[in-house]
């Protein structure tokens, strides 16, 4: 197992590096300290070919320019805050409204632009990097000192192991997520419709045409937002149902997960046999199909941006979360700590 560094570039004066964890099986996760991002995973096909299996760029100015938010760790509150305000202890909050009328992933310069210290890790069994942060109080109009430790880390069993933590030094809000986008075809050779997603979930929250949760928890029973017996992602860009049609012909909802740590969330790809665990501690996985990819940018394999190109899973708490009491609180003080973890098992079908 070895860490090899690069130089990537430098943003705002500060030097920006590339990390490659490689495996003893081959296996290879890059990130950089800039947000965070993962802009590489090479993952074996079942006959051993390795391939890109996420969307990245290659350079900083790409990642700064495309807000796709390729690979990049999301916070400190992942998804939409309807209208950018919320009320805390009494006192109300203006965020940035960086989406039409409300506040998306954090702000104008969220977590994922921010510049991160970087640490390498080596056990028995895996390698990796601890990223930590201080986001200050009154960054992007958040309350409190947030103090935040990313941790990746890459085994020889071909997992790669999520872990944030996150302690505040005032009432807050933090809900994080990773926001890559996977294609198992490998280097996005060909969109992810034909890929097979199953979830163990029986809910998922109805959005408004905003993309906010309207509060209301539908079932899945009976509709294409049915994954508990595997479906093709095709199936949401065929579907008559007025959630998808809204979301831009695919899915961008958040599927409340019924079990943890044991298998909740599972990707394929038959033509090349590449399979994806995801498991979490984390209440829900918001599955956005890539409906919005477009626009005169490619990724690092110079592959140009489509709809359809690649999925994200972000696992995360339930957006909007501060307006709806009967979804998980995301408020954080400083007597307790955010933990969120979600571990990647890439493998190969039987
Ligand atoms: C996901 C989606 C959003 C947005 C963003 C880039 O998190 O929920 O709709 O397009 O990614």
């Amino acid at each position: 197992m070895e860490i090899r560094i690069n130089d990537f570039g430098s943003l705002n004066g500060q030097k920006i590096y590339t990390y490659t964890l490689e495996n003893n099986n081959g296996m290879r996760l890059t990130c950089t300290n800039l947000g965070c991002i993962v802009t590489e995973i090479l993952a074996p096909d079942r006959n051993g070919m390795f391939e890109n299996i996420v969307l990245g760029f290659n350079n900083v100015e790409d990642y700064i320019r495309n807000k796709t938010y390729f690979g990049a760790l999301i916070g400190r509150v992942a998804g939409r805050i309807g209208q950018g305000k919320f009320e805390l202890e009494g006192k109300v909050y203006q965020l940035p409204k960086n989406e039409g009328n409300n506040h998306l992933h954090g702000g104008y310069q969220g977590l994922h632009e921010r510049v991160w210290d970087a640490e390498e890790i080596k056990t028995d069994s895996a390698v990796g990097i601890r990223f930590s942060y201080v986001s200050p109080d009154g960054e992007e109009g958040y309350p409190g000192n947030v103090r935040l430790q990313v941790t990746y880390l890459l085994n020889n069993d071909n997992q790669w192991i999520f872990t944030c933590k996150g302690y505040t030094d005032q009432k807050t809000l933090l809900n994080i997520t990773n926001h890559s986008y996977f294609n198992l075809s490998g280097n996005a050779k060909k969109d992810i419709l034909n890929h097979e997603l199953t979830l163990k979930s029986q809910r998922y929250l109805e959005l408004d045409k905003q993309f906010i949760p309207t509060g209301k928890i539908s079932h899945v029973e009976g509709s294409v937002f049915d994954f508990r017996n595997s479906r093709k992602i095709l199936d949401g860009k065929l579907s008559q149902n007025g959630q998808n049609i809204l979301v831009g012909n695919g899915y961008d909802h958040p599927f409340l997960l019924d079990d943890h740590f044991n298998e909740e969330i599972i990707l394929r790809d038959h033509e090349t046999g590449r399979k994806l665990i995801v498991e979490t501690n984390q209440p829900c996985v918001v599955v956005y199909t890539g409906n919005q990819i477009g626009g005169e940018y490619q990724t690092a394999e110079g592959v140009k941006a489509k709809k359809y190109l690649a999925l994200c899973l972000e696992t995360q708490g339930l957006p909007d979360a501060i307006h709806h009491s009967h979804f998980p609180s995301i408020i954080i003080g400083p007597e307790d700590y955010y933990e969120a973890k979600t571990i990647y098992t890439f493998t190969i079908d039987d």
